[in-house]
């Protein structure tokens, strides 16, 4: 308890907030400094403890490819996520939370650092075997946490790379730099996604359960070993996970994947088992750092391809496999939440569940997630889905719950984007940053916290076209390549070559294109984005 007082002493002389934005972080950052000090009085007289007035937890889980419209409490009928919903009848709903890419590595990079992923060339979706795109020792979410005292760690999905360029991944070696080099105290990864190879875990600098005699070789250019591939042998592959784009090279578990592995037989997931493997190490690091601060950025494989459910969820929805790994994703939230409640830890938690990106159907594998939709819309009323530049392809579930501080129950229709957390969670622990630290990032704190409905101005999204939104105008630059409608995932790109301007307010489908009609709203906002695009920021 000491150590809480001396700490917080320490923040009340550099507790001043980032850039001017005093005004909006004034309430977290006292609630925050007043906390140390009921703990620090409190600790004089331990019958005074009580957890809600400790240092709040943070755990952040991110669910892959979950859209705005698969989840019950966004209306979503025909499947059913008891533990989310319960999150938004004990905490804040937004219903217009972006992640600020419609795919999984650019829009975990910016969520990371704060940095908008087109200003920084190969942040685009990584291979298994590619560098790190974070440079060690930059300011990142986790490592704002981490100066702010917390135990950090992360569980799940990472796709931001590992290793350098000049000293690639070594899987039998020590791999590094990854999480434990960008913030985090723990980690334990999926490298890249549940349908690259390899399909291994790796737990903090090492590959988990290898034999070292059976060593990793990984290759996304040409085949290594001799192991069948799903290309030569579809008869080896379960068959309801047939390819129908891509994923077509080294069968791992009756799947073929995205690259090419041999070796490791021993370090191999078993996909069905995955969902239990992650949530238990999520739910184990709370447990053992519960007396502490800590940070959870619990990345869970599903709602992913491949679609493998736990045989506890295969044909427990109506919709096949892609419904089935729904489920299982909000089992793992309710697993959460109740380690939570079970370690009298829920009041002294902030949880916030959120989606990487928006929803797919068909990614690649023929598991009839089309054929079970039935009147089931994955990106609700929103057009568009993963990889778009509509709606659905960056506005995602976004649900905060803090009880006691956050009101129970409410809904707020703020702009906020999960590139916003550094620049948040920096101010509500009254961290200084240096001046060019997270530039894109912005402190919405008083929005994610329900005290306030003002999110961000503007923000710009990256979908297969890049556009703005400033508040519920958006526009979608003309893109002269691009198709309208991805080859692969039959999606709605949002590409068109010409001008596209829409008001959300009262055409939330992007239907009704006014940029014909008004062309200057089209030339104003366009001469806001073209003066986000040219700000000069520190990428490092
Ligand atoms: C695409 C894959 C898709 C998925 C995506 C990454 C093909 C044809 N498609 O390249 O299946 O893996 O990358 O998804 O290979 S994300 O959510 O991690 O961005
Ligand atoms: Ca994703």
């Amino acid at each position: 308890m000491k150590r809480y007082a001396s700490e917080a002493k320490i923040f009340l002389i550099t507790g001043s907030v980032k850039k001017g934005e005093k005004m909006k972080t004034t309430v977290a950052a006292i609630y925050f400094l007043c906390s140390f000090f009921a703990v620090s009085l409190a600790a004089e007289n331990p019958s005074e403890t009580s957890s809600s007035l400790k240092r709040p937890n943070i755990v952040l889980i991110l669910a892959d490819d979950l859209g705005y419209g698969d989840v019950s409490c966004y209306g979503a009928t025909r499947i059913h996520t008891p533990n989310m919903d319960r999150l938004a009848a004990e905490g804040l709903r937004f219903t217009d939370a972006h992640a600020v890419a419609a795919t999984c590595t650019p829009s975990r990079f910016a969520m990371m650092s704060g940095i908008y992923p087109w200003r920084k060339p190969g942040t685009g979706i990584l291979p298994g075997d590619a560098a790190l795109i974070i440079p060690p020792q930059s300011t990142t979410l986790p490592s704002i946490l981490k100066n702010a005292g917390y135990t950090t760690g992360v569980v799940g999905k990472w796709h931001l790379g590992l290793g350098t360029p000049e000293s690639p991944v070594n899987w039998n070696g020590e791999i590094k730099p990854g999480p434990l080099e960008v913030g985090f105290d723990d980690s334990f990864i999926i490298p890249a996604t549940g349908d690259r190879v390899p399909c291994v875990f790796v737990e903090n600098h090492h590959v988990a359960n290898l034999d070292p005699n059976d060593p990793i070789t990984v290759s996304y250019k040409e085949k290594v070993g001799d192991e069948p591939t799903g290309r030569e042998h579809p008869e080896l592959l379960k068959e309801a996970l047939l390819p129908s784009h891509g994923h077509d090279m080294t069968i791992v578990n009756g799947i073929s994947r995205i690259g090419y592995m041999t070796g490791g037989k021993s370090a191999r997931w078993i996909d069905e088992n995955i969902a239990d493997t992650i949530t238990s190490k999520a739910c184990r690091f709370i447990e053992e750092n519960k007396e502490k601060p800590f940070f959870l950025y619990f990345a869970t494989h599903d709602i992913h391809v491949p679609r493998v459910p736990h045989p506890r969820f295969a044909g427990k929805t109506p919709m096949g496999p892609r419904g089935d790994v729904i489920a299982e994703f909000d089992w793992s939230v309710g697993e959460v939440l109740q380690t939570l409640d079970r370690l009298q830890l829920t009041d002294n938690t902030i949880v916030i569940v959120s989606s990487d990106n928006g929803p797919v159907v068909n990614d690649g594998y023929l598991d009839h997630a089309i054929d079970l939709l039935g009147s089931h819309k994955p990106g609700g009323s929103l057009r568009g889905g993963k990889g778009s530049a509509f709606e659905a392809g960056t506005r995602v579930p976004f649900l905060v719950r803090w009880p006691g501080k956050i009101k129970a129950g409410e809904v707020s229709e703020a702009l906020v984007a999960l590139i916003d957390l550094p620049a948040s969670f920096a101010a509500f622990t009254g961290q200084t940053l240096p001046e060019d630290a997270v530039p894109d990032s912005e402190n919405v704190i008083s929005a994610l916290l329900g005290e306030s409905q003002q999110g961000r101005a503007d923000l710009v999204l990256a979908g297969a076209s890049m556009s703005l939104r400033h508040g519920t105008q958006k526009i979608i630059l003309p893109n002269k390549n691009g198709r309208a409608v991805s080859v692969n995932t039959v999606i709605e790109t949002g590409n068109s070559p010409r001008p596209q301007l829409y008001e959300l307010q009262t055409d939330l489908g992007e239907r009704n294109n006014l940029a014909e009609k008004e062309p200057e709203r089209w030339e104003e906002l366009q001469g806001i984005l073209q003066n986000i695009r040219q700000k000069k920021v520190a990428v490092p």
